[in-house]
């Protein structure tokens, strides 16, 4: 096979990616190491800047996005027994909007196979080759190896893909803090407790109250990272939330039986540079942040925006100054979204070694936060999404 582009990876990045691709008239192809159910399966992130569903829109996958997605003009914080609400709106102008990583991937799946785009799921061994030279991928299926030539690879295959792996050795230098913590994440079918998102401060440790839809919640709790997740029954769960909730949302938490259930660990890492030759990381495979921020699905979608950009005027204008640019351009939105999810964890998170002394500091800056407009306006302007 022959393609322009080879995409690693059919999580949300790829998907992307491969839809503005084809919508352009640049011939691509997406390979997964699992199948569509499996990628389905996952339950990550839930909310979209304006940017993300600009782009969902721009693929022509946005329609079920725009009629069963949430818009929430604003969140809260609670620390202290109280809360305090962020407002969205009033501060930035701008909203979010709650609609599931899961849906998302869905859509995207759906209109590639409607428009007739080449996805291969349950390749193995995928591989990238000579992307310094005449680049190819290499996978195989079914007990036979394969190979794909192409112009470009872009390497959308996450955290632990195989396109990180190709360029450690080439250059990459990797920034990375790994905290001492996780999230226990519960997904069950009762009505969210607020109509929008709370992150708690609490001694006993972070929680945050998320959703899905009017009648799906999405709960989180900070454990230890020797907690094991079959230990937690959905009752010792929901005791743990509603302590770490001001009573009156404890009150009104409406319990039920999880549906999924799972422990994600906490850290940030950057790779430098996203290029090499022609191969680009994108999204995970590139950056990973802590989900404090809600930013890692939107982050991946930005980089698509800016390496979309270089492969269209590669194509259809025949320049490379955008593709040239791909890496710093992606990097710097990135670096201040990496610093974003830092502090937000830095803030909300129970830290075992910062003691009462560090609680004490946090509780300060979260009184500061709700009496300083410049700081409620910061916090806010970073949360709806940087502009790109
Ligand atoms: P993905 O989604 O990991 O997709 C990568 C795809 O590549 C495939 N793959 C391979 N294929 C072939 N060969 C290999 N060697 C391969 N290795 C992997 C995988 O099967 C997969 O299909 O990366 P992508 O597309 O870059 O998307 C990134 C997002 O998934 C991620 O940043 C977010 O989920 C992060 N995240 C959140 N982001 C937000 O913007 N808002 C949120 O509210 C939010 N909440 C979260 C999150 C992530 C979480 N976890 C579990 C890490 C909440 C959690 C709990
Ligand atoms: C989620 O709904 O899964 C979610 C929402 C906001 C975050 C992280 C995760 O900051």
């Amino acid at each position: 096979m022959r393609v322009q582009v080879a995409i690693i990876g059919s999580g949300p990045s790829g998907l992307l990616l491969g839809q503005l691709l084809t919508n352009a008239g640049i011939d691509n192809v997406i390979l997964d190491r699992v199948d569509r159910d499996y990628i389905l399966g996952r339950i990550r992130a839930g909310v979209l800047e304006s940017g993300t569903t600009r782009l969902l829109d721009e693929a022509g996958a946005g329609a079920r996005m725009h009629a069963e997605g949430l818009i929430h003009d604003g969140f809260s914080l609670s620390f202290s027994g109280r809360r305090h609400r962020i407002d969205l709106k009033r501060l930035t102008g701008q909203s979010v909007t709650v609609y599931g990583q899961t849906e998302l991937t869905h859509d995207l799946m759906d209109r590639r196979e409607a428009t007739g785009g080449k996805a291969i799921y349950n390749a193995r061994n995928v591989t990238p080759h000579d992307f310094g030279g005449a680049p190819y991928v290499t996978y195989e299926k079914d007990g036979v190896t394969h190979r794909i030539d192409c112009d470009f690879i872009a390497g959308c295959d996450g955290a632990h893909g195989a396109s990180r792996a190709a360029v450690a050795d080439k250059g990459m230098k990797a920034f990375e803090r790994v905290y001492p913590f996780g999230w226990l994440g519960v997904l069950a079918d009762v009505p969210p407790v607020d109509h929008e998102l709370i992150y708690a401060n609490h001694i006993r440790g972070f929680a945050l109250c998320s959703q899905r839809s009017l009648s799906r919640s999405r709960y989180y709790v900070q454990v230890g990272l020797e907690e094991k997740v079959e230990n937690w029954s959905d009752d010792a769960f929901w005791d743990e939330l509603r302590r770490r909730l001001p009573d009156d949302v404890a009150q009104a938490l409406v319990t039920g039986q999880s549906l999924e259930k799972s422990i994600a660990p906490l850290r940030s890492f950057v790779a430098e540079p996203l290029r090499y030759g022609s191969l680009f990381l994108v999204g995970d495979a590139g950056h990973v942040v802590p989900p404090t921020g809600a930013k890692g699905l939107n982050l991946a979608a930005s980089d698509v925006h800016y390496l979309f950009e270089g492969l269209r005027d590669f194509y259809l204008d025949k320049t490379d100054a955008a593709l040239d640019a791909y890496s710093s351009r992606a990097l710097a939105r990135i670096w201040k979204a990496v610093r974003f999810s830092w502090s937000m964890t830095q803030l909300l998170h129970r830290f075992p070694d910062s003691g009462d002394f560090g609680q004490r500091i946090q509780e300060a800056e979260l009184d500061y936060l709700t009496t300083s407009h410049a700081a409620q306006e910061a916090m806010a302007e970073n949360y709806v999404g940087l502009p790109y």
